[in-house]
């Protein structure tokens, strides 16, 4: 699929890559490594960004120099524009300069973060990707171009992996992982990233930090207006103060706050504290550990008139503060018993014996969706495949009570392929040919009743993150062990179970 797409972009032959605003280095070394490709494949490609600032962050001044990247701020498009690219961003979002288009040109978003604009044919998104060079990169490798041969490329998407993951410690995806083992430049990876700020900057981080309010378990800290990737840094220092579960360090820009959030306990999911805080006055998302977010001026004043910035802020964060009702597994008081039954409806999963794949004790490591595992094959051990190609082992004693094989392969149309890995020699495999179709035995009965007030539950089976929902949503437990309890949103709720 990768060459075809790639092709297909090429043929359009003018062509602008297009950054999100305030670049960084994801979108800067995705958005190159797009562009080597395309210039190799015969078409003519320019890096672009729009917004109000240019890039100013030392290291990523020594990117586009060491790597000689050329990018360019521009106020509009190349008048013979025919194919627009927004990599790292949606064209449409708040954080990307909307062109105007010349003439008969088309649009196409290539971008790892949740939809924030209708999907469609021209776009290629894939939020369980931690960089967007991880998705180019996926598309770009093949018919006589391969990324790790280009020390321009290969640096390029490694440093734009390595800054959106935390230094590789957030890797997500197997393909994440994959992009992870390509071959950089040691010395250059560890000049960039120890060249974030100048001595200016870490004064005025200095100066955020003593500019602050505890709120219930959250740190409110005010920085002096400042280029956002500053935010956080300071919030990545905040987080670690003893007593609070969460923080929010932000500034003011020409249109509004911008918020930098983290998480440092499992009370607060960070993602979520963003979208709580940023709803109908901008936006706000991330991951569990961290995000970021954006309140507009002009949606304060239609929702509050004059408040100030900062109160509206201040006001938001009380009342996340006060809002949840918190049902904590194994030791709450919710009265499961007297709900109403329901029943959970089978739906096929996929299984494959580990010694169809490699033989009889040959050291694996299985490439899930959640991390690697390692194991060794054998004929008691068998891999469960599940609706989004994530896989765990599963011990087949286990597996012979728990599921009935039905019959016909399993995995067509996955998002990932799932590997098994041998570990002495390397070679690498797909899980999905070797996979048949099973179902769950038995019954699976709970206790459910929506949501009346908005919810966290603290289950036992994940005990870093929390199940949240609101109005509708169910939350539900094990017939048999309330404390096994959990939030299933309403949609999916409907879908998979059926009342008794
Ligand atoms: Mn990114």
């Amino acid at each position: 699929m990768g060459d075809m797409t790639i092709g297909k972009l090429a043929e359009y032959g003018r062509i602008a890559i297009q950054c999100h605003d305030i670049p960084d280095a994801d979108t800067i070394g995705a958005g190159f490594a797009l562009q080597r490709r395309l210039l190799s494949l015969g078409a003519e490609a320019s890096l672009v960004y729009g917004g109000r600032a240019d890039i100013s962050k030392p290291n990523l001044l020594m990117m586009l120099e060491d790597l000689d990247i050329e990018i360019s701020h521009v106020a509009s498009l190349p008048e013979d524009t025919r194919l627009l690219i927004t990599v790292d961003c949606q064209r449409g979002a708040g954080n990307v300069q909307h062109f105007e288009l010349p003439e008969a040109a088309e649009v196409f978003v290539i971008d790892h973060h949740r939809a924030e604009t209708p999907e469609g044919a021209n776009t290629i998104i894939r939020p369980g990707l931690a960089s967007c060079a991880t998705l180019v990169w996926s598309l770009i490798d093949g018919d006589g171009f391969s990324s790790a041969d280009d020390y321009r490329v290969c640096n390029a998407l490694y440093y734009g992996l390595f800054s959106d993951t935390n230094g590789l410690s957030e890797l997500r995806h197997p393909l994440d992982r994959d992009l992870a083992e390509l071959p950089c430049d040691p010395a250059l990876v560890r000049k960039l990233n120890n060249s974030a700020v100048t001595l200016d900057e870490l004064g005025l981080i200095g100066d955020a930090l003593k500019n602050r309010e505890v709120i219930g378990n959250i740190g409110l800290f005010r920085a002096e207006p400042c280029d956002p990737n500053l935010l956080g840094f300071a919030s990545d220092i905040a987080k670690q103060v003893v007593g609070m579960d969460g923080c929010v360090v932000y500034c003011a820009q020409p249109q509004g706050l911008k918020l930098s959030i983290r998480s440092s306990a499992r009370e607060i999911m960070a993602d979520e504290l963003a979208a709580f805080l940023c709803r109908g006055a901008g936006s706000g998302g991330g991951s569990v550990e961290k995000a970021g977010g954006f309140i507009g001026f002009k949606q304060i004043e239609g929702l509050h008139g004059d408040l100030p910035a900062d109160d509206f802020l201040r006001r938001r964060v009380l009342d996340y503060v006060g809002n949840y009702e918190h049902i904590y597994a194994g030791r709450h008081s919710v009265d499961f018993g007297s709900m109403p039954l329901f029943r959970k409806l089978a739906r096929p999963v996929g299984f494959a014996k580990s010694a169809d794949i490699f033989p009889d004790r040959t050291k694996i490591t299985i490439r899930t969706l959640e991390g690697d595992i390692d194991t060794v094959s054998g004929d008691d051990v068998y891999l469960m495949v599940g609706i989004l190609g994530e896989v765990y082992p599963i011990l087949r004693e286990k597996f012979e009570k728990s599921y009935v094989v039905a019959g016909g392969g399993y995995g067509e149309g996955l998002e990932y392929a799932p590997a098994v890995i041998d570990r002495a020699t390397g070679e690498r495999r797909s899980i999905l040919p070797f996979t048949a179709a099973c179902l769950p035995q038995g019954e699976k009965v709970v206790r459910a009743k929506p949501l009346e007030r908005d919810t966290k539950v603290f289950s036992y089976w994940d005990m870093e993150k929390y199940f949240y929902g609101g109005g509708g949503d169910f939350l539900v437990a094990n017939e048999g062990d309330y404390g096994d309890c959990y939030i299933v949103r309403h949609d999916i709720f409907l879908d998979s179970y059926e009342a008794v």
